[in-house]
């Protein structure tokens, strides 16, 4: 009796196999296991360790089609290997903080700091199993943006006019907010690494030097600067906010107490809301903004090279077909929740110096940023 039973398991285990094989999408996928060498290009580890390698550094390599993410940490000899991947397209994101201790020994500051590098869009598919990734130290020397706060409310019907851009003053400077852009990047221009093509553009009042921001300080940018909790009790109070983006003259709300933005280029839209499902939106500087041109469909033509900072979300991150930004600007996407969830997203911290708080910027949100569960304006968590 006994030896029935347990030949019965084995032949259930079986066909359970053939059956799942049966469903399986690709069943001639192979695994392999991938090495990666990460060297620094700064300076830093030759300084610190007479070699180039990086121990320490955190591997994370994300499927482009399919988003599964995996991730390791290198070795004392600057080495990770990355277990049974598959063949497909990979984005690799590499980063080592570096203590203020170990900085202070290569510049005498103690200053905590960022190796960063990364690669875009590069197959692995077995024919090769090692691939050396490259890491410098972050630059740090502008304004970021830290927060935007774009899902909208909870529990209040469609309510999105609570949203909001924060910029944070990263550098150990006062940097002055005065005629920079925010713009929306509009979609379908994602390849296009000179320009963002963008279809609606604000400006920073100013002549610069109107709107200062301490090192370490940050500003909001409302789209509505009022007390939302009146129209949806769980959302915020931006009666506050430094700047909104009014429309008086479309029927908006203009709070005489919040500064307003100017209107450079406006679309059919109310207000300048960014979607609760996927976005773009960059900071730039530029000297004239009316000397800027246009593409055939109308989109303002901010160049790459006087953006400050971008960050995209998109509701379902797996799927980068959406993407507007080019992967110079910002190689990858937060986001993933749910729209009028009242979570929000938030740049990392790289580390701290002299009580000021820096942030992460590898220019790619999928590293640069996190979820939180509910706004912090003025705050970094
Ligand atoms: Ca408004
Ligand atoms: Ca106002
Ligand atoms: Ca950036
Ligand atoms: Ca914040």
């Amino acid at each position: 009796m006994k030896i029935i039973i347990n030949a019965g398991i084995p032949l259930l285990v079986i066909g359970c196999l053939l059956l799942t094989g049966c469903k399986k999408e690709t069943p001639t996928a192979v695994e392999f296991d991938m090495t990666f060498v990460v060297m620094d290009e700064s300076g830093f580890m030759e300084a610190l360790t007479e070699g180039n390698l990086v121990p320490n550094a955190n591997v994370r390599i994300r499927s482009v089609e399919y988003g599964t993410e995996y991730s390791g940490v290198t070795d004392s000899a600057g080495v990770a290997i990355i277990s049974k991947i598959l063949a497909d397209r990979y984005d690799v994101m590499v980063s080592r903080e570096l203590s203020p201790e170990e900085v202070e020994q290569v510049t005498g500051s103690p200053q905590a700091r960022l190796l960063s590098g990364q690669k875009t869009s590069v197959i692995y598919d077995g024919s090769k199993e090692e691939d050396t990734i490259y890491v410098n130290i972050s630059q740090l020397g502008s304004f970021v943006i830290s927060e935007v706060y774009y899902s909208g409310a909870p529990e209040a019907g469609y309510y999105f006019h609570d949203q909001f851009t924060e910029i944070y003053n990263n550098t150990e400077d006062t940097l002055h907010l005065d005629s920079i852009l925010i713009a929306e990047a509009y979609k379908g221009y994602a390849t296009d690494a000179d320009y963002v093509h963008c279809r609606i553009v604000w400006q920073f009042p100013g002549d610069g030097t109107n709107y200062p921001v301490a090192p370490g300080e940050m500003k909001i940018v409302a789209q509505d600067g009022i007390d939302h909790r009146e129209q949806a009790p769980l959302s915020i109070d931006l009666s506050n906010a430094d700047f909104e983006y009014a429309r008086p003259a479309h029927g908006d709300v203009d709070n005489p107490d919040v500064t307003n933005m100017i209107e450079i280029l406006h679309d059919t839209r109310f207000d300048f809301n960014y979607s609760v499902f996927r976005d773009a939106i960059v900071i730039a500087k530029v000297d004239d903004v009316n000397t800027l041109e246009f593409d055939a469909g109308g989109n303002m033509l901010i160049p790459t090279e006087a953006v400050i900072d971008g960050v995209e979300w998109l509701d379902d991150v797996t799927d980068y077909s959406k993407k507007k930004l080019n992967a110079v600007i910002d190689a990858g996407a937060t986001g993933n929740i749910p729209s009028y969830c009242g979570k929000s997203i938030e740049r990392k911290r790289a580390g701290e110096e002299g009580g000021k708080i820096i942030l992460q910027d590898n220019n790619n949100s999928a590293m640069d940023f996190d979820v939180l569960d509910s706004p912090l304006p003025w705050s970094i968590h």
